[in-house]
């Protein structure tokens, strides 16, 4: 017997950016990811950009634009996220596919930039607001209850240009405006809500220079508490329009174990969870900086702006839900490590007790429960798995079927840990899979880094008819759903 609730949210998940394609059109404004060329495993994905006298130019993942330069779509670069997986068009199509799959909800997020093009208008962008009303519609029309992140990864390019991003407090306004007009506009439709995906990247994946490390930190704990603040900011407003509203936060949550029983290394572990995991959540499931809060800034000499309405803030806009994503866990150590791996916006010494896949991420589903556990109890809120999946390459057969029981075998596995976690009291309320549709990847801007149980008939370079069809996991899915959790054969 599973022990899922009988009411438990199934379901899978995207991000507007990595889906919709439509970059340019009905008023959208361009964002990060649409500056953001294609990358593979090995190659990073690259920022692109006009210097001050016209020249082209290339950055990574964190490094600032040359003074007078502006971000600039080139000539000779792809850009896959101007192209999505096109469900800009096809939602329809799309979700007719999820609903036959059972899916009890859909988590999706709104394009900021489709909202509010530059970020800084004072009335939104009024054919953004009306496709999303559609887009909910017709979830709604199928029994597919939306899960909405309102920002993943997709600050409007015009606010990193001209205010710095999250480095400027202005940009809380901006988020709240934006955010406001969501629970207004949605009302009704839109119950469930996600302030920011994974919010605790900025501070857990920092690569700078020795002599630029405090710099890097100061900026990077700046940003993350002026969203928090946005955040919690947008909770509160979020209960007055609609006291249904159900609200979560979203943290990116890569377990960690100690490499070794050397006690300096579970410390240091311990010490990795606080900085990467469980500093963002604290903040915003018990609304305050965490005692060991003062420790880390202390380490980078972190000394942050912050008001005492901040903290007001912070402590009333706490949010409802505790919810994650998990693909896989890490090693910690004190020790030289000689077999580095990484994946996911962390690195890690290699642990010999797991498999990878091919894009280095562990497979590891007892972390899933070890991490349900640890975070219920911490807690006690409703918690959702809201992103977990393989990345992996899909071969089509010459009849055009496509098996990918290594997907199952992964699936499966996380289902047994959730089942588990419940039996041991985790109040688990949903559980969305990680591209349910395939969807370009956010680190490397692949779409043969697959996840799907739907194919898209697409490349790396955007040749394909674009075209949906079924894997094999996708008719097991169908199948887990219908049972409740129950069959997973
Ligand atoms: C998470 C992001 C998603 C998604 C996923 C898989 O970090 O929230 O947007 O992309 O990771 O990562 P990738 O696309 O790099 O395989």
């Amino acid at each position: 017997m599973s022990h899922f609730p009988k009411d438990f949210l199934w379901g899978g998940a995207t991000a507007a950016n990595q889906v919709e394609g439509a970059w340019n059109e009905d008023g959208r404004g361009p964002a990060m990811t649409d500056v953001t060329t294609g990358g593979t495993v090995n190659t990073p994905r690259y920022i692109t950009y006009l210097d001050k006298d016209g020249n082209p130019g290339t950055l990574t993942r964190g490094q600032a634009l040359p003074e007078g330069a502006h971000y600039a779509v080139l000539d000779n670069y792809y850009y896959p996220n101007h192209l999505g997986v096109d469900e800009y068009h096809r939602y329809k199509e799309d979700f007719a596919l999820f609903a036959e799959m059972g899916f009890k909800t859909y988590r999706m997020s709104i394009s900021w930039s489709r909202l509010f093009p530059r970020g800084d208008e004072n009335e939104p962008n009024k054919a953004g607001v009306e496709h999303y009303r559609k887009v909910f519609q017709e979830l709604r029309k199928h029994n597919i209850e939306p899960l909405v992140t309102i920002w993943h990864f997709d600050t409007p390019l015009y606010l990193e240009e001209h205010y710095g991003g999250w480095n400027n407090r202005k940009l809380i306004d901006f988020y709240v405006k934006f955010a406001t007009t969501c629970f207004t506009e949605y009302k009704g439709l839109v119950r469930y809500w996600l302030t920011f995906n994974e919010i605790n990247n900025t501070i857990g994946f920092i690569r700078a220079p020795k002599d630029k490390e405090d710099e890097a930190y100061q900026a990077a704990y700046q940003q993350v508490h002026y969203q928090f603040v946005a955040s919690a900011k947008a909770v509160q407003i979020g209960h007055a329009i609609d006291p249904q509203n159900m609200i979560g936060c979203m943290i990116c949550g890569v377990a960690t174990y100690p490499a070794t029983c050397d006690p300096k290394d579970v410390l240091e572990n311990r010490h990795s969870w606080e900085r990467k995991l469980l500093y963002c959540g604290d903040v915003q499931c018990l609304g305050s900086y965490p005692t060991y809060a003062q420790r880390l800034w202390d380490e980078h000499n972190v000394h942050l702006d912050i008001t005492e309405d901040d903290l007001i803030d912070l402590a009333s806009g706490t949010v409802d839900m505790y919810t994650f994503s998990y693909y896989m866990s890490n090693l910690v150590t004190t020790h030289e490590v000689k077999d580095m791996v990484g994946g996911n916006f962390s690195h890690g010494a290699r642990n010999e007790y797991l498999q990878y896949s091919d894009w280095g991420w562990a497979f590891d589903p007892v972390g899933l429960q070890y991490y349900l556990e640890l975070i219920y109890d911490r807690y006690e809120l409703p918690v959702m798995v809201v992103e977990n999946g393989l990345g992996a390459y899909d071969t089509v057969e010459e009849d055009g079927s496509i098996h990918d029981q290594f997907r199952i075998d992964y699936y499966r596995e996380h289902i047994k840990s959730m089942d588990e976690a419940i039996k041991n009291g985790v109040d688990l309320i949903g559980y969305t899979t990680w591209g349910c549709i395939d969807v370009v990847s956010a680190g490397t801007g692949e779409i043969r880094k697959r996840y799907g149980f739907i194919y898209v008939d697409v490349d790396d370079e955007g040749n394909g008819t674009l075209d949906r069809s079924r894997k094999d996991s996708f008719y097991w899915y169908k199948k887990v759903i219908a049972s409740n959790g129950e069959d997973l054969a």
